[in-house]
């Protein structure tokens, strides 16, 4: 049994928040042994790599073959069906349409004294993508997470994929090569993210990392934090939907199911204006979960995180949105647009009942890479922004600078710093003279 709540209960307001704050991961403390692998790929490099990628894969590799030589990584491709290639090539097309869309422009003006002010910006030359294994090695999350890389015009694009007992993921190396990577490294863990910062004789290091990982890969990332950049940590997967009785409930039901079903920890809530609908929902939900292939995934996180919340009206809803912040907002409404304008707080919304969330995680063209655990506060989803840098510009005139130096130098006068308030009056005199 999901969560059952209603605005108009005496006890809402606690239940509420008790919803918000519950802690849905356990975090193993990992961190000490992660602060050994990356102080082993340090001072080791490949040896390193290649003996804990034998201990934790159970696969013997050599410097030469840490990454898939080009014949080993087309022979993989050739395995992919024709539907699921196409199907990849399309998803492909549309997040890169998506993608391009938001690069940025640079500025360049004049100021009031003819000084030239702007920016310019341009990409990160190196970026390293991890795509974890087993479970959650999903080929959608490569184009996700590499697209806006390529995008943004980065120049080298390498991808780590552990591949266990030497097994790889055909469609994964497929996204690889779609979206302009150029090595896929056979390495996963801590020691995948320390090689991707701090380098080996055969990986070279990368400005930023992204992709998802599990604990180890999570807290290798902070560890790195600083020597390169890096996404979000990304916690589970979230979602809420916003629905009116003009709904079918098997349709919702099924959107709640699509992202409790990535993992026990998952989170989805039903916000409706109709009790007897969230009933029908629950229903539906319990229906489905008999004979859904990760019935027993999505039916624990269902039965411990998920929450039906009937609402007076859409008013209501909209302010418990805010305050879920939620990854995924699905507006199941006659009216969505009205919806999302009241709406402040969320990573991706999905508008009308024609639009499940799983189209934004394969194909619609935004990033399925969001904020969870209510971040969606004060962040986004991934983009050609995380992959670029803005390098500010300015251009003083002799003019210009007699206008507003003397003002730097009194400034620079009142923090005791005399070089800076000289460097601007050694160009004052000289003009004055
Ligand atoms: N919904 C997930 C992403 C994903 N879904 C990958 C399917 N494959 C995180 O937002
Ligand atoms: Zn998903």
């Amino acid at each position: 049994m999901p969560h059952f709540l209603s605005t108009a209960d005496a006890d809402f307001e606690d239940r509420f928040a008790a919803l918000l704050t519950m802690k849905r991961e356990d975090s193993p403390d990992v961190d000490a042994a992660v602060a050994d692998i990356i102080a082993d790929v340090r001072a080791r490099g490949d040896a390193a790599v290649i003996e804990l990628t034998s201990k934790f894969d159970r696969l013997d590799l050599a410097p030469e073959t840490l990454a898939f030589g080009r014949d080993e990584w087309e022979a993989e491709i050739a395995k992919v069906p024709d539907d699921e290639r196409e199907a990849l090539e399309l998803a492909a097309e549309r997040i890169r349409a998506y993608h391009a869309r938001q690069m940025p422009e640079n500025e360049q003006w004049k100021g009031p004294h003819g000084e030239t002010l702007g920016w310019r910006w341009g990409p990160v030359s190196a970026a390293g993508l991890y795509v974890p294994g087993g479970l959650a090695s999903y080929p959608s999350s490569v184009l996700m997470n590499a697209i806006p890389a390529q995008v943004a015009g980065v120049e080298r694009l390498v991808v780590t994929a552990p591949t266990p007992d030497g097994k790889a993921n055909p469609l994964v190396l497929l996204a690889a090569k779609l979206a302009g990577v150029e090595t896929v490294y056979r390495v996963g863990g801590a020691q995948a993210i320390a090689a991707l910062a701090y380098g080996t004789e055969t990986i070279a290091p990368v400005d930023k990392i992204t992709g998802p990982g599990n604990a180890f890969v999570a807290a290798a990332k902070r560890r790195v934090f600083g020597r390169v950049g890096i996404d979000m940590i990304a916690g589970p997967s979230e979602i809420l939907v916003i629905a009116d009785r003009g709904n079918d409930p098997d349709w919702v039901a099924l959107d709640l199911l699509s992202q409790a079903e990535h993992d026990e920890s998952a989170q989805s809530i039903l916000i409706t204006t109709d009790h007897k609908f969230g009933l029908a929902v629950a229903g539906a939900v319990d229906e489905r979960l008999e004979r859904l292939e990760r019935g027993a995934i999505a039916g624990a996180s269902w039965r411990d995180f998920g929450a039906i919340i009937t609402v007076r009206n859409l008013g209501e809803a909209a302010a418990l949105a805010d305050q879920i912040a939620p990854e995924h907002l699905e507006l199941c409404v006659d009216d969505p647009e009205a919806l999302a304008a009241n709406i402040s707080h969320a990573g991706a919304m999905f508008l009308g009942k024609w639009t499940p969330e799983a189209i934004g995680d394969y194909i619609g063209g935004p990033n399925h890479v969001l904020p969870t655990a209510r971040s969606a506060r004060f962040s986004s989803g991934l983009s050609v922004m995380d992959f670029l840098k803005r390098t500010t510009m300015a251009k003083m005139t002799p003019g210009a600078l007699k206008a507003i130096g003397p003002a730097a130098e009194t400034l620079a006068r009142s923090e005791s710093l005399q070089a800076h308030g000289l460097s601007v009056r050694a160009r004052l005199d000289q003009l004055n003279e």
